[in-house]
């Protein structure tokens, strides 16, 4: 059931997504994004995605969410996505991933659901601002398995963050083959070697989030001006002691400073450490690191954002030829669950 690819290129097909609701960081960036730029439009039937029917499970402000909509998908072409390569195009247009949804909601268990951290993190947050929990936030990961199965999809780049949802994503297509016949592919998360986990500067022991309102001083965020970023990573916090020893667990500032000075760098965070006498040379060449790293991102989006036509152009274009790719096999599991053709 596989379609035809952008590219022309063999190879496994791929899917991956990032939410508009925030502004993309640099935890988006190293630990999944680029490499999509990078590696998986080069070697895959590869499709990428602004999921933004994700961004409606929290609080949100529907001018700011078509916004940050437009921003990522922007984005994502000033990170290296080509059109003639990948397919690259918004969840919303796709209405095969709201029906799939639906039949992942009837194939999944209340108490899977539940145990998701992100629900249990996110449901928490907001009972905390006095805020109702919407049923979406709960139901989430039933409509990212449609996401990634109305594709075939085998791998699943994301960072480690997301491990959880596509090991739900594997189960649910393994119950569906099960009780309705072979249907779906059994996809598999795929994630970099080094900042699979990049750390918030400010609290190293918390994910580097782009959600919630406001600009936080821990995150580093992909359009950031050089000066901006230099002044977040020289800011982060490290930890007691003096010499720089990679130990996630027992320094996971330093830790973390590594991790993204090996991003960057293409070295090993463990063999870095010894390079350096004091944290403060290492902020400073992390810093160095980053804004090298994002520069050409922030120049290439400058221009894309000068041409909108364009965006909506490739947006158009990719929802067309991912309706055409999924539409057979969301067919499929709707006649086989027993709906009438
Ligand atoms: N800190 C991170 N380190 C490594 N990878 C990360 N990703 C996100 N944050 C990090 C990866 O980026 C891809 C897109 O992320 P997303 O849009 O699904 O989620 P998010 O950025 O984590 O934003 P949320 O869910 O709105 O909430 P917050 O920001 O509050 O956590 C994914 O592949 C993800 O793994």
């Amino acid at each position: 059931m596989l379609g035809t690819r952008a590219s022309g290129a063999a190879g496994p097909r791929i899917f991956s997504g990032v939410q508009p609701t925030g502004h993309l960081t640099l935890g988006n960036y190293l630990g999944a994004m680029r490499r999509w730029a990078e590696v998986d439009q080069h070697r895959a039937e590869a499709l990428f995605c602004v999921v933004d029917m994700h961004a409606l499970t929290v609080e949100h402000d529907p001018a700011r969410v078509r916004r940050l909509s437009r921003q990522a998908a922007t984005l994502m072409l000033a990170m290296g996505l080509d059109p003639e390569r990948c397919t690259v195009f918004v969840q919303s247009h796709v209405d095969e991933h709201a029906r799939l949804s639906y039949l992942m909601e009837c194939t999944a268990a209340d108490g899977e659901m539940r145990r998701m951290i992100q629900y249990k993190e996110k449901a928490a947050a907001a009972a905390l601002r006095g805020e109702s929990v919407r049923v979406s936030l709960l139901t989430y990961p039933a409509l990212m398995a449609a996401d990634i199965l109305a594709y075939g999809t085998q791998e699943v780049p994301v960072g480690a963050d997301q491990a959880q949802h596509v090991e739900l994503t594997r189960d649910l297509a393994e119950r569906f083959n099960q009780r309705y016949g072979p249907t779906f592919v059994v996809p598999r998360a795929t994630h970099p070697k080094v900042a699979a986990r990049v750390m918030d500067l400010q609290e190293p022991t918390s994910k580097m989030g782009k959600s919630g309102q406001g600009r936080k001083t821990g995150v580093v965020y992909v359009l950031d001006e050089a000066e901006v970023v230099r002044k977040k990573v020289m800011r982060a916090v490290t930890d007691g002691g003096s010499d720089v020893a990679y130990e996630p667990d027992e320094r996971p500032g330093v830790a973390n400073l590594l991790n993204v000075l090996a991003a960057c760098t293409g070295g090993d965070p463990e063999k870095l450490a010894g390079a350096y006498g004091s944290y403060g040379t290492l902020k400073k060449d992390a810093a160095d690191a980053v804004v090298e790293v994002l520069r050409p991102v922030r120049e290439r989006h400058a221009a894309l954002a000068a041409d909108p036509a364009y965006v909506d152009g490739v947006l158009r274009d990719g929802a067309e030829r991912a309706r055409g790719l999924a539409r057979p096999r969301v067919d499929a599991a709707y006649r086989a669950v027993g709906l009438l053709a």
